[in-house]
């Protein structure tokens, strides 16, 4: 016996989203000591002691320095994290988050 297909009237659009990204910066200040700023980025943004200290001496020299990229959630998230810290601590440690391009 046939089957009746039937057939769509209309292509629905394949759409697969990209979340937008977002960047977590480290801004750099006087008050920080360096080896704090390099345990912060370990903890929070699992990285390398290697890693840490080269993202730690970019932010050191040159204002800012990008930490990561991550969706909006998790940089927001970690941002807040990493902040706080140094909050904790006295420090004026500060992350911020900017959209990608
Ligand atoms: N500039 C800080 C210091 O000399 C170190 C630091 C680096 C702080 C990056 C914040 C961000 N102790």
């Amino acid at each position: 016996m046939p089957e009746t297909v039937i057939k769509p009237s209309a292509k629905t659009k394949p759409k697969v989203e990209r979340p937008k990204l977002y960047k977590v910066i480290l801004v750099n200040d006087d008050f920080t000591p360096r080896e704090f700023v390099v345990r912060v980025l370990k903890a929070e943004f699992r990285m390398s002691e290697d890693q840490a200290a080269k993202v730690m001496m970019t932010a050191h020299q040159r204002g800012v320095c990008v930490v990561a990229v991550f969706t909006h959630d998790v940089a927001e998230t970690k941002a807040t994290r990493a902040t706080d810290a140094g909050r904790a601590k006295g420090y004026p440690l500060l992350f911020t988050i900017e959209p990608e391009e």
